[in-house]
């Protein structure tokens, strides 16, 4: 099986920050040891999706963090980006992974067990589920409890995220769920200091874990 650090995933989202700004807080996530990113661009052209993640791909690669390519196949192969994600109305996982051939990673979105075990076997290496708790990020979601979450954990042998409103003081309810780390959006994003945040959660998520 591939190796893959799960455990803080940080997405981005550059809605409201200029190119500048998000390249910056990218980069202060990656010092404050986010394990994963992905870049999620959701209205922009192909050409402004391509220039934004080589741009994203240079920091990703000085920290020796993989970055994965929301949604787009194509935008993923033509950075060489380490992997890409797909969702439920995208690509389908199985396609997804031919096309980026065994060595790229490939992630996939899951909120049921059926599409947890299908996303498996398809050939995702890790799945993100939720949103455990109401999200102010953009995304057409509805929740999924800690019950399914723990459900999926067991019914696939593949990599496990939690998503969805998550930020240090509440991922306790996670505590015992089985899953391999945590995704975030707004918690590191939207922080004052997104060093400071991506540092805290790891920890936070860490210390679940070990306690
Ligand atoms: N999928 C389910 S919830 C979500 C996605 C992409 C957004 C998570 O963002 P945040 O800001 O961490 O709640
Ligand atoms: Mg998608």
């Amino acid at each position: 099986m591939k190796k893959i650090d799960t455990t803080m995933y940080f997405i981005t989202d550059s809605t409201n920050y200029s190119e500048e700004e998000f390249l910056y807080r990218v980069e202060e996530a990656c010092k404050g040891g986010v394990t994963l990113v992905q870049l999620r661009e959701k209205e922009c052209t192909t050409r402004e999706y391509l220039v934004l993640a080589e741009k994203v791909h240079e920091i990703t690669k000085h920290y020796d963090i993989p970055l994965i390519i929301d949604d787009r196949v194509d935008v993923a192969l033509a950075v060489n980006a380490e992997g890409v994600h797909v969702g439920q109305s995208d690509m389908p996982v199985s396609i997804a992974r031919s096309l980026m051939g065994e060595n790229k990673i490939v992630g996939a979105t899951a909120k049921t067990v059926p599409q947890a075990v299908e996303a498996y076997k398809e050939g995702a290496d890790y799945l993100g589920v939720g949103a455990i708790y109401p999200t102010t990020t953009k995304v057409k979601t509805v929740l999924t409890s800690v019950d399914t979450l723990k459900d999926i954990v067991k019914a696939v042998p593949i990599k496990v995220n939690a998503i969805g409103g998550l930020n240090k003081d509440n991922i306790h309810i996670l505590k015992d769920s089985g899953i391999d780390g945590i995704c975030a959006v707004s918690a590191i994003m939207k922080a004052e200091n997104p060093c400071i945040a991506a540092k805290e959660l790891r920890e936070a998520f860490n210390e679940l874990q070990q306690n």
